[in-house]
C-alpha cells in the first residue's frame, strides 16, 4: 500500500487517513471479541470504558502479556504498513464512547514510540488537534469514519494535543479529511453517532522481560 495517497493535507505532519481499512464483516468480528471478554476486563472511567492488551504501559517498562490472535490480525496489518521503523506493535487500547463520551486533550506521551494508529469500530466520532498552549488553539477536526485507520506521526504525535468532544453528533463541514472519506458529505451535515469502539495500537518501546500469562 502507498501510503502517500492516503496522507491529509493541509496539517500539521503527519496525518495518515485510510477508509474502509477493516471490512464491515472484520468490524462485526471486533466487537463480538470485545463484548465477550469478562466484566473485570474493562476498566471504567468517568467517561469512557477501555481494555488493555499487551500489558500496562509503565515508564518503568511494560510487563508483556499476550495478544490474543483475534487481534494479533489487525496488529500484523498495521504492521504490514511498515510506519514504526521496523517494530511492531505490540499493545492495543480498546476504549468504548458511547453518544455523549468522548476523551479530553492529551499527548500519548513519550510512553510509546511516537506513531499512533486506531481502527474506529461501530460510529464515527470527530477527533480535534489543538496547540499545546493554554489557548488551544485548533489546529484541525478529523472525521474518522467506522472501519477507518488514522495514523499520527512525526510533529502532530509529538507537539500537539488530540481530543474527543462529549457531544452525541457532530457537523463535520470543517473536518480536514473530508475529501478522503468514503462518502460525500452535505454541508453542514450532522452525524449523530452511534456506540463507538477504537482500536489504538502502538509499540511500547520499553518492555520488562518477565511475562505474565
Ligand atoms: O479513541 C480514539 O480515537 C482516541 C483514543 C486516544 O486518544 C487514547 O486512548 O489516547
Amino acid at each position: 500500500m502507498d501510503l502517500s495517497n492516503f496522507r491529509i493535507l493541509g496539517v500539521p505532519a503527519t496525518i495518515y487517513y485510510i477508509p474502509n481499512f477493516i471490512t464491515l464483516e472484520e468490524e462485526d468480528c471486533i466487537l463480538k471479541h470485545v463484548y465477550s471478554v469478562p466484566k473485570p476486563k474493562w476498566t471504567c472511567l468517568s467517561n469512557r470504558r477501555l481494555q488493555d492488551y499487551g500489558g500496562v504501559p509503565h515508564e518503568k517498562g511494560m510487563i508483556p502479556e499476550k495478544i490474543p490472535d483475534w487481534l494479533q490480525e489487525y496488529i500484523e496489518k498495521i504492521a504490514n504498513l511498515n510506519i514504526f521503523d521496523g517494530k511492531k506493535p505490540n499493545h492495543v487500547l480498546v476504549n468504548e464512547y458511547l453518544p455523549g463520551q468522548g476523551i479530553m486533550a492529551h499527548t500519548d506521551g513519550p510512553l510509546f514510540f511516537p506513531t499512533v494508529t486506531t481502527i474506529s469500530c461501530g460510529s464515527h466520532t470527530v477527533l480535534e488537534f489543538v496547540e499545546n498552549n493554554e489557548k488551544r488553539d485548533k489546529i484541525c477536526d478529523l472525521l474518522l469514519e467506522r472501519c477507518s485507520l488514522i495514523i499520527v506521526k512525526d510533529d502532530m504525535y509529538t507537539n500537539y494535543l488530540h481530543s474527543i468532544r462529549e457531544v452525541d453528533s457532530d457537523n463535520v463541514s470543517g473536518c480536514a479529511n473530508l475529501n478522503n472519506c468514503t462518502t460525500k458529505y452535505l454541508l453542514n451535515e450532522q452525524l449523530k453517532r452511534g456506540t463507538r469502539v477504537s482500536l489504538t495500537i502502538r509499540h511500547v518501546p520499553k518492555v520488562l522481560k518477565i511475562k505474565l500469562f
